[in-house]
């Protein structure tokens, strides 16, 4: 069997962590979700097939380039994730379909190999308004209504298939949608009224990677689902509660406090007398110094926070410096959930606590505050003792 993956979208909604790479790069603690998601597939399929676009910038391609054993195609003129699937020609036998900027479990992916017939993975969620919504008929697909303004069903299109080749004959039917997109939903439409495709009631992991919070979710879910180990070394006079999964070549020093779960990737230094508590997740060859504290944050490679500062619920991207004494405030004063610029629209996180969303390269200076929810895009320079409160452009120097 073949799978396809899904991997052309833009990933607006994820800026700015898609300033400096795609959306299927986003960090799963010492891996992305494309790769977890290639690994997890490659013990059920020979084939995997990845569409990804055809403009790529220099920095975007490296990421693609880094990827072993699979195919490359690039997404045509049309955009759509119908179109998305017709860059790899016709497949002529059955296979998988999985959408690149999903995460979910082995489960997903076994109980959809189980139907000889086409089958679709659908999940429920609270805010199904924001999905393709499934309605079906004794397990059988009846129509998927693209985000609906009234929620007829809190069971929605997960982005996992199982299709026959006639899915093809179905693209070429479609037209282009009010989205201007050619929609792979529509082409499941046309299929649903002539064939049958079966519902799988899926209930285990799944978060579509869509906003910058979900990839703070979707890393508790895969250290949850990791077991305890220590590849590194440990000084004495280190405090380790619950679980903890240390790689190689990490080091913690003296005096250092750590409450799992908490990942600490390859090369990283922690200490002395750093504070790491639940969920923080050090992605790789990240030094944290003394009088650090960390919390539910995700920090990717090469990052420092070497003096004196305060991360908490944050996502900071790859080869940022905190200046010392760099401090994220994560609660508002009126403990409202925290809400966030995306696409022009302030949007609530559902948190109360979300501190900053940071893209890669990023600079601070000594004794800089910011406040919650606001995003800093990538290579931007914060200059010392400012109060970050708006979003930073990609590259701009701020300073107040
Ligand atoms: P979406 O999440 O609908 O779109 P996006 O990835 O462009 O994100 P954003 O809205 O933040 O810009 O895409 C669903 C999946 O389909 C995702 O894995 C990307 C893929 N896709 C393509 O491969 N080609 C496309 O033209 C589109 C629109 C999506």
């Amino acid at each position: 069997m073949k799978a396809v993956i899904l991997a052309a979208g833009k990933g607006e909604r994820l800026e700015p962590i898609t300033h400096t790479r795609p959306k299927p790069f986003v960090p799963v603690l010492g891996s992305t979700l494309i790769e977890y998601t290639i690994d997890l597939l490659r013990k059920y399929v020979s084939d995997i097939y990845i569409v990804i676009p055809s403009e790529l910038s220099a920095e975007y391609s490296a990421f693609y380039n880094r990827l072993k054993g699979v195919k490359l195609y690039y997404q045509g003129k049309n955009s759509g994730t119908a179109a998305a699937l017709a860059s790899v020609g016709n497949i002529s036998e059955d296979f998988l379909l999985v959408y690149g900027d999903i995460f979910f479990d082995e489960d997903a992916i076994r109980s959809v190999l189980n139907f000889t017939e086409n089958a679709i993975v659908g999940v429920k969620v609270n805010n199904p308004t924001e999905y393709g919504v499934i309605l079906m008929k004794n397990s059988i697909l009846e129509k998927i209504i693209e985000k609906p303004m009234e929620p007829v069903s809190y069971f929605i299109n997960s982005g996992i298939y199982k299709f026959n080749p006639d899915i093809f004959t179905y693209i070429d039917k479609i037209s282009i949608s009010s989205r201007g997109e050619y929609e792979l939903t529509d082409a499941v439409n046309l299929m649903a009224k002539n064939e049958k495709i079966f519902v799988v009631q899926y209930k285990g992991s799944w978060i579509d990677v869509g906003r910058p919070w979900q990839v703070i979710d979707v890393n508790k879910i895969a250290l949850d689902n990791k077991e305890p180990k220590n590849l590194g070394e440990i000084d004495d006079n280190v405090k380790i509660i619950g679980k903890v999964v240390i790689e190689e070549g990490a080091k913690v020093l003296h005096g250092s406090y750590i409450q799992g779960p908490v990942y600490i990737g390859k090369d990283c230094i922690i200490g002395p007398n750093s504070y790491l508590r639940p969920y923080t997740i050090l992605t790789q060859n990240n030094k944290v110094g003394a009088s650090v504290e960390i919390k539910e944050s995700v920090i990717m490679e090469n990052s420092k926070i070497p003096h004196l500062s305060y991360v908490g619920d944050s996502i900071l991207g790859e080869n940022v410096n905190l200046g010392a004494g760099t401090l994220i405030a994560n609660l508002r004063f009126d403990e409202q959930n925290v809400k966030i610029n995306i696409k022009g629209n302030k949007i609530s996180s559902g948190r109360k606590k979300l501190g900053t969303i940071m893209g890669g390269y990023v600079k601070t200076g000594i004794n800089v505050s910011i406040l919650p929810g606001i995003k800093i895009g990538a290579y931007a320079t914060i200059y010392p003792g400012s109060i970050v409160n708006r979003d930073v452009n990609k590259g701009e120097f701020y300073k107040n």
